[in-house]
């Protein structure tokens, strides 16, 4: 029977399991990336599992989301990975020098190579053959020591593209689209595989956009087939000898086909405050718009910023507007600026960000209150920009720019009619080295010039908590419950006030669920733990293990929803809380205070297999909830968590990781 891509990547990397969806695997992984607010538990869960040398091909560390360094303690952060990327043999990517996606696609990402990241947007080099995935620190650190990275065989979607997309409709608006159709959740268990006319006819740049928000469908990946486009791109970056042909055979067979047919597309919006809240620019036509910003690793490339520069060739941004610019990388950067592109948006109007997350995540360009914002990234999850009641709209570069040009949200169709002289920018692919331009790398450090031989700890980086063991009696108070879709961001949010403890687990469980309710830390501890209750898909969006991990840190022993997120149900297996699956009668029938206890006796039902536990609450009534988990996960949650668990293996056993000692 003939592969699709995915199976031939996994194929070739396969070390435990078979190529079933829903089976579990164990693949090998040749890539590892992560950033500096996921990457300093990496490395301190990495210290702590003994673990001496990087066993990866490559690993890669950049410094992106918090680069301003408000405080020391993100200095501090930042010091303390460039010591760990020195001392265990990774690339360090200095403060600047961009986002991890779109540094990691223009300097290390190669087709038919397996790339695991602590983010959940590392699927995004998909766009040049590579299968990549997000996962948890923690697994990043056991996949660096060696180890293989397990996960769920995904079901392989086929999403075939036809035509060619119209004049001011983009890759954005293909993810979008997509968004629109199939929801926040419609990609849980699946891989994405795009294929036909359509998606040959997409540039890099395009493919990367759309594998980029494959991850706001809950997919565990999104992959493009390799070509003469992707052969040329690699050349841009001086690299085309990286080029691997990848293609699925003619008989491959796909769980499902999505039909998209591009000559249909129009500019599209992702309205208030849900990625997949899609509509046409034009409902929203006359909003009006006080902050635009262009960039973040979806749409932050070189390609995605010029469209913008042209559109703004003459034009001034709206006296009631302000515009920001926040490029993917200092690549794209650089080659704006040598371009001259730079001065023509500045003198636009356009104030030009480092190369960071930054505000992607409430860090800097905060919108005023009861304001709209319009831009390029990837999530508007409600708070993320950094005020409560935020309204941010999600769209491509060429309707951002259209609303700084007027001020307020406009079809660009119909700007383009009413201005009479402006053209659909179209893309133009650009060159890393220029005539007589080399670009340097100068902002990233090899494993072989590190500076540090030995870890640089501030006073802010703590220990990594450690759990031995869940209880034979799990349960506690229903301390909070909570709707469909509670994001990542809902459980511990990234803004600046918080970030600045991802390396302090004690303070930054402070700030648990406080979205929801500022109440719930404090309330937890008094309680000396309890459980959570959820609806639908809970834990969506980032990778952050802090999601998990501070939820233990307060006592949290089981969360009860209807639905999980991929990496956040592997999170808190590898922090031992128990995730139980509810039907929506049982979920509508609890309450928040109602006293929850699982009857069984939890680790010998876990270790044993058992998939249904008997719930009784307020010792009134009982319900059945299910444990799905493989047999690794079983042992993984019973022992209290990864890291006890391969601490144990290595005192008996084997978990893949090599440690120092071995
Ligand atoms: C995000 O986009 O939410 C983040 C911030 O990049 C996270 C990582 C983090 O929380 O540090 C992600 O996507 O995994
Ligand atoms: Fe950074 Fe935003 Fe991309 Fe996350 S989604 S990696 S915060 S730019």
């Amino acid at each position: 029977m003939g592969q699709t891509i995915t199976e031939k990547i996994l194929d070739d990397h396969l070390v435990e399991g078979e190529l079933t969806p829903g089976e579990e695997i164990g693949i090998e992984i040749d890539q590892v990336l992560t950033q500096d607010t996921t990457g300093t538990m990496v490395w301190l869960q990495f210290e702590a599992l003994d673990l001496d040398e990087v066993q990866t091909e490559l690993a890669a560390q950049y410094c992106d989301h918090q680069t301003y360094q408000f405080d020391f303690k993100n200095t501090d952060d930042h010091r303390f990975l460039r010591s760990a990327a020195g001392t265990y043999g990774a690339y360090f990517s200095r403060p600047g020098n961009g986002i991890c996606h779109q540094v990691h696609k223009e300097n290390f990402a190669a087709p038919g190579k397996t790339l695991l990241g602590s983010d959940s947007h590392t699927p995004t080099p998909g766009g040049l053959g590579q299968l990549a995935i997000g996962a948890g620190g923690l697994d990043i650190a056991v996949a660096m020591g060696g180890g293989p990275y397990y996960v769920e065989m995904p079901e392989v979607v086929n999403v075939h593209l036809e035509g060619e997309l119209p004049e001011w409709a983009t890759a954005k608006d293909i993810a979008l689209h997509l968004l629109g159709e199939l929801t926040v959740k419609g990609g849980v268990g699946k891989i994405f595989e795009y294929t036909g006319p359509g998606a040959e006819n997409l540039t890099i740049p395009e493919r990367t956009t759309i594998t980029n928000l494959g991850t706001e469908l809950g997919a565990t990946s999104s992959i493009f087939a390799t070509d003469e486009k992707t052969k040329d791109w690699l050349a841009r970056q001086d690299r085309e000898e990286e080029y691997v042909d990848l293609q699925p055979d003619d008989d491959a067979e796909y769980a499902e086909t999505i039909e998209v047919d591009l000559t249909e597309l129009e500019p599209l919006v992702a309205a208030p405050s849900m990625p997949d809240n899609v509509a046409p620019v034009s409902e929203y036509a006359g909003t009006d718009v006080e902050q635009v910003i262009v960039g973040s690793c979806t749409n932050g490339a070189y390609e995605d910023i010029l469209p913008s520069a042209k559109m703004l060739e003459g034009r001034e941004v709206a006296k009631q507007t302000e515009m920001i610019v926040a490029p993917g990388s200092k690549q794209a950067s650089e080659m704006l600026a040598r371009e001259g592109w730079t001065a023509e948006m500045m003198a636009a109007g356009v104030n030009f960000s480092e190369a960071t997350c930054g505000a992607c995540i409430g860090i800097g360009h905060v919108p005023a209150s009861d304001s709209v914002s319009l831009r390029t990234f990837n999530r508007n999850f409600e708070g993320r920009s950094g005020i409560e009641d935020d309204s941010v709209f999600l769209c491509s570069p060429e309707v951002a720019t259209a609303a700084a040009i007027t001020g307020k949200i406009v079809d660009p169709r119909d700007l383009a009619d009413d201005l009479g002289d402006l053209e659909a920018p179209g893309l133009e692919m650009g060159t890393k080295y220029g005539p007589g331009m080399g670009q340097s790398d100068s902002d990233i450090i090899s494993p072989d010039e590190a500076i540090d031989d030995g870890l640089v700890k501030g006073p802010n980086i703590g220990d990594v908590p450690i759990k031995n063991g869940i209880d034979a009696e799990i349960g506690g108070e229903a301390l909070l419950k909570m709707e469909d879709n509670i994001t990542t961001d809902h459980i511990i949010p990234a803004t600046a006030d918080i970030l600045k403890f991802r390396s302090n687990i004690e303070k930054l469980s402070e700030f648990t669920l406080s979205r929801v309710d500022d109440t719930f830390a404090q309330r937890s501890l008094d309680a000396d733990g309890g459980v959570l209750v959820a609806g639908e898909n809970y834990g969506q969006g980032s990778s952050r293990e802090h999601a998990a991990l501070c939820p233990m840190y307060l006592g949290i022993e089981a969360v009860f929803a209807q639905s999980f997120a991929r990496i956040h149900k592997a999170n808190l297996f590898n922090f031992g809380i128990v995730p139980l699956a509810i039907d929506a009668e049982t979920y509508e029938q609890i309450d928040q205070g109602d006293d929850i206890h699982i009857v069984d006796d939890v680790p010998a039902g876990v270790r044993s297999g058992q998939d249904e536990f008997t719930v009784s609450v307020n010792d009134d009534w009982e319900f059945t909830a299910e444990l799905d988990a493989s047999e690794r996960e079983r042992e993984i949650l019973a022992a209290g968590g990864k890291l006890s668990w391969v601490k144990q293996q290595h005192t008996g056993g084997d978990s893949g990781a090599a440690p120092a000692d071995d």
